[in-house]
């Protein structure tokens, strides 16, 4: 995927944001949660995020914060079970910040977020406040079980992905989604989007599209 693509969107989100961003690097692929502070976890990162307080080896968010991955953690895989929990301590990741988080990959190829089927991968919680992005990365192995989102479950007030790959997300309960350039109809197990969030995936499970928009559950 060109990097021009999320940047101009990465770019569009942080200038209308007003603030500076604050970046929290990613140092390892390990699903720590408060141990091993010289190195940041996803988890840990997400955390940091939530708070604005340092966490486990990751710096303080702050309103604006971009969430990168460096070489050693270009595969996060979740180990820590325990699903219906939205401290984000254990099973998915809740992200419940409030103002922008932005997670930057460094290629659909390059940083692989791994549900390891556990619980989905993110849930972004229902905040007015809150605006999340997804650039450049491949969320795959979610499993939200009786639930909706395999991949994500949107319920910020807004959330985008830009050059997202997903794959092999699964869930019970499927959202529809219309798929551009066809502008056709179809289910998501990844993608669960409710209040104002657009879900635009460049690149999705659904191999013959390739933008999912205006998922509603
Ligand atoms: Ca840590
Ligand atoms: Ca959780």
């Amino acid at each position: 995927m060109k990097p021009r693509l999320w940047n101009a969107a990465l770019v569009l989100l942080l200038a209308s944001s007003g603030l500076g961003a604050t970046a929290i690097q990613v140092t390892t692929r390990n699903d720590q949660f408060g141990e091993d502070t010289t190195k940041c976890s996803l988890r840990e990162a997400v955390q940091a995020a939530n708070t604005d307080t340092a966490f486990g080896g990751c710096p303080a968010g702050s309103a604006t914060d971009l969430i990168t991955f460096d070489q050693f953690s270009n595969q996060p895989k979740l180990t820590r079970a325990g699903r219906d929990e939205d401290a984000n301590a254990t099973g998915d990741l809740d992200v419940s910040a409030s103002g922008t988080i932005v997670f930057v990959g460094n290629s659909t190829g390059g940083t692989v977020i791994d549900g390891n089927g556990i619980d989905r991968v993110f849930d972004l919680d229902c905040r007015s406040d809150m605006n999340v992005q997804f650039n450049s990365l491949t969320i795959r192995g979610g499993d939200a079980g009786s639930g909706a989102g395999g991949g994500i479950y949107m319920c910020a007030h807004t959330a985008s992905i830009y050059a997202v790959h997903m794959t092999e997300n699964s869930a019970s309960s499927v959202v529809h989604c219309t798929f551009r350039p066809h502008r056709s109809q179809g289910q998501s197990q990844s993608i669960a989007a409710r209040s104002r969030a657009i879900a635009r995936a460049l690149r999705t499970e659904e191999r013959s599209h390739t933008m999912a928009t205006n998922c509603s559950s």
